[in-house]
């Protein structure tokens, strides 16, 4: 037996566990360690039914992640096959139970649907999550969930990925039985219940596949939903597909046209980009000068200052987390506002079922709102959320360092002032540090974490950690202008207003970038963030723009005759009253006036120069950003896009995009931009360097690890 596979007994049951950590993937090894032990069962004459259980935190996660690389490398030629080993416990003359806790994931779900019985203690989850690596199941998955769960479950948990939790499981026949207590003897003890009786195969078990005619709605409405839901992925309609194979074919041909579609996607860029971005999402929790073992700051009370529009979103994330906050205010209006606007958006999140009355009511208990900062001596960690002004935020850190105890972190949630000014009005810059958050804040899932030059290791790591206790993808980026995700916008949004400038209609823009897969287009981004912001923010920094260098024309303008975007009701749009944006003629004459006064000439201009233009900018500035050391990795930077700015996670963010199209050809393009539009096109040294190296973002990340 294997390291990675051991076989014991309990009497007459038969004790599988599989030893894999962390999460008992399917690795080399495995499988052939279970195939061996099933051999062994089912020639031991004393053995009446197995269990198979995971040793440690979890059941079986799934297949090797890793191993898909070398498999589309041509690296690992085995693959995934394990198809012969599930029809292998099936075949099995022994009942084999599959007792889970933890995750039964992918491949690991595949193998206890090969099993003759489940059963799992209750706060187990089972799921079919390929979907959100760009593949599908490529076990049997498609074929046997639907016998046993039904056409409508199974082709949701395909399609959609997400995971279930052990007592729906058990409701909709994928799980027989619940443990309370000790799985393992749990399991032990229904295994000798079962042993001796007929061992039902899931693959025979045909009752819930339905009829063509029942179940050609229940596919219509699943392709109409992915097709919302995950606009422009092949994966979820792969997976409907393969689903719909097991209702129409025989298991043995089901399996050969889920094989095919499995394979299919492996090989496409989307499950590359995809793969990329699952272990991306790990890679960035890890600061290479941060050691694992830095201490943490216990943060156990927070206060926000400020509850605005950011404010309240941030309260709304720690009370969540189940940790209070006091929240300041000026006034008991500005309050009063505050609290009303989080009231609101827990109820709207109990009308649609995401939370209970009783939860909204209990986490709104835990908010403490004032007007001083008399209670601010007791808390951990306080983050600031006050109107955009240097001057202002430096006075809140001066009565802020006053108030606080020693040690207490002090973050501050600007999107785009210097940290270290901030922190220079404070005796104690090495607790001071910036936690960027996104609107709205209590939905966005990205946390840029801003290091300011004193910022102490056990404060960055106290962050990193604490963003995932409030449900956020924490990114350390360097504290330069905008940071990282605003540096990069900055770009990306002067091209798309330099676009319609040139020609092109607002629609147009926002089309192409729309189909590229952004969540939206730039330019309604814009009216929705609202246009005054970044007006603002341009007027605080005029002094720094380049005498001549081209400037955006339109939306200073749009901002002085008041269109702010979504919030006054005109903007690049204009919008109804439900919000829904409308063309507006109006707008497209007064671009085109203030182009022809500038001397802009009108012109046809393409889609795929459109996306071009504003992807390769956002990439641009983004290898800027890398070789000046303001983000770690290049992943880093596709993690802040996928979770702030609504990248389309099939294309793995900007800079793996541009490895996907080959940095060379986007070098080039660049270099025609630059001779086209000027210096504010000037090509990267770092993209210009890996572009004739023949290399990629992902091999500089590489290399600098190995640099460590
Ligand atoms: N393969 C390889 N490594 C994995 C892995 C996997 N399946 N799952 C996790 N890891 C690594 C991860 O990179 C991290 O490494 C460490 O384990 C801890 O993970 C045939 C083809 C199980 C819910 O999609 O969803 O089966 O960063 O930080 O938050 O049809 O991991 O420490 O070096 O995420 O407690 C389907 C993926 C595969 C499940 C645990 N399975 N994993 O979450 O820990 S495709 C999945 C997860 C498949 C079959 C198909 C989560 C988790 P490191 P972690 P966690
Ligand atoms: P906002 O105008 O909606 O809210 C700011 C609040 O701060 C107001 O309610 C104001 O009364 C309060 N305030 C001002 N001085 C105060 C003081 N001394 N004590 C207590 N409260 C005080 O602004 P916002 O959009 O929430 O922005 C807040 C911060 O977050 C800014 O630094 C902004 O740059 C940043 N930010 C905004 C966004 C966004 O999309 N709005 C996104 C990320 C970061």
């Amino acid at each position: 037996m294997s390291d990675l596979v051991h076989l014991t007994k309990d009497n007459d049951i038969a004790i599988i566990t599989i030893n894999n950590p962390p999460v008992n993937a399917l690795s080399p090894g495995v499988p052939e360690g279970i195939s061996q032990a099933i051999e062994q069962i089912d020639s031991d004459p004393a053995v009446k039914a197995a269990v198979l259980i995971g040793g440690g935190r979890t059941f079986v996660a799934g297949a090797d992640i890793k191993e898909f690389g070398k498999i589309t490398r041509g690296e690992n030629k085995r693959g995934v096959a394990f198809l012969p080993l599930l029809l292998r416990i099936e075949d099995c003359s022994k009942p084999v139970v599959m007792a889970i806790h933890g995750t039964a994931f992918g491949g690991g779900l595949e193998l206890a649907m090969a099993g003759h019985y489940r059963v799992a203690v209750p706060s187990a989850q089972v799921g079919q999550p390929e979907v959100k690596l760009g593949i599908i199941p490529g076990a049997a998955g498609t074929q046997r969930l639907p016998r046993l769960a039904g056409v409508e479950a199974a082709v949701q948990m395909c399609a959609d990925g997400n995971p279930i939790k052990a007592d729906k499981a058990l409701k909709l026949g994928i799980i027989d039985k619940l443990i309370e207590g000790d799985l393992l003897a749990g399991a032990v003890a229904f295994a000798r219940e079962i042993a001796g009786k007929p061992a039902p195969k899931t693959r025979e078990r045909n009752q819930k596949l339905g009829t063509a005619e029942g179940n050609a709605p229940i596919f219509a409405a699943a392709r109409e939903n992915a097709n919302k839901k995950q606009r422009g992925m092949m994966a979820p309609q792969a997976a409907i597909d393969a689903v719909e194979a097991a209702t129409k074919l025989s298991f043995e041909e089901g399996c050969e046209a889920e094989q095919k579609l499995f394979v299919e996607c492996l090989f496409s860029d989307q499950s590359k980009a995809m793969i990329h971005v699952f272990f991306g999402e790990r890679e960035v929790s890890k600061i290479p000068d941060i050691p694992k073992d830095t201490p943490i700051i216990p943060v156990k009370s927070a206060a926000v200052v400020g509850a605005g529009t950011m404010g309240g979103g941030i309260t709304m994330n720690f009370v969540n987390a189940g940790i209070p906050v006091l929240l300041k205010e000026t006034d008991r209006a500005a309050l009063d506002r505050g609290l009303a606007t989080i009231k609101k958006n827990y109820a709207n999140s109990v009308k649609r079922g995401r939370f209970t009355q009783e939860f909204m009511d209990q986490r709104i208990s835990l908010i403490r709102p004032t007007l001083s900062y008399d209670d601010f001596g007791g808390v951990d960690m306080v983050i600031e959320a006050v109107f955009e002004g240097m001057a202002l935020k430096k006075e809140v850190f001066g009565e802020l360092d006053r108030v606080c105890k020693a040690g207490a972190i002090l973050a501050s949630n600007t999107s785009t002032l210097n940290i270290d000014e901030i922190a220079s009005a404070t005796s104690r810059p090495e607790s001071v540090i910036g936690t960027h958050f996104f609107s709205p804040a209590n939905v966005m899932r990205l946390l840029e974490i801003v290091r300011g030059k004193a910022s102490s290791k056990e404060v960055i790591a106290t962050c990193m950690q604490l963003s995932k206790t409030i449900g956020k993808v924490g990114v350390l980026v360097g504290n330069c202008r905008g940071f990282v995700g605003n540096r990069m916008f900055g770009p990306y949004r002067r091209e798309a207003q330099f676009l319609v400038e040139e020609g092109a209609s607002v629609e147009a823009v926002d089309k192409a970038l729309y189909d590229f897969g952004m969540a939206m287009g730039p330019l309604a981004t814009g009216d929705l963030a609202g246009l005054d912001v970044g007006w603002r923010i341009r007027k605080e920094y005029r002094h720094l723009e380049k005498p001549g260098e081209r400037q955006p024309l339109a939306e200073d303008q749009l901002c002085e005759m008041g269109r702010y975007g979504q919030k006054t009701g005109s903007g690049w749009y204009k919008y109804d009253e439900n919000r829904r944006a409308v063309p507006d003629p109006e707008v497209a004459e007064l671009v085109a006036k203030w182009a022809a006064e500038a001397g802009i000439a009108q012109r046809q201009i393409s889609s795929e120069e459109m996306v071009d233009r504003c992807i390769y900018a956002l990439v641009n500035e983004g290898a800027r950003i890398l070789e000046e050391g303001y983000a770690l990795r290049a992943v880093d930077i596709d993690i802040v896009y996928l979770n702030g700015y609504g990248f389309p996670v099939y294309r793995g963010g900007p800079m793996w995009y541009a490895d996907t199209i080959g940095l060379k050809k986007v070098y080039d393009r660049i270099k025609k931009f630059h001779q086209q539009h000027g210096d504010i096109w000037a090509p990267a040294p770092l993209l210009e360097r890996l572009a004739n190296e023949g290399s990629t973002f992902d091999a500089y990340d590489k290399e600098r690890l190995a640099k460590g």
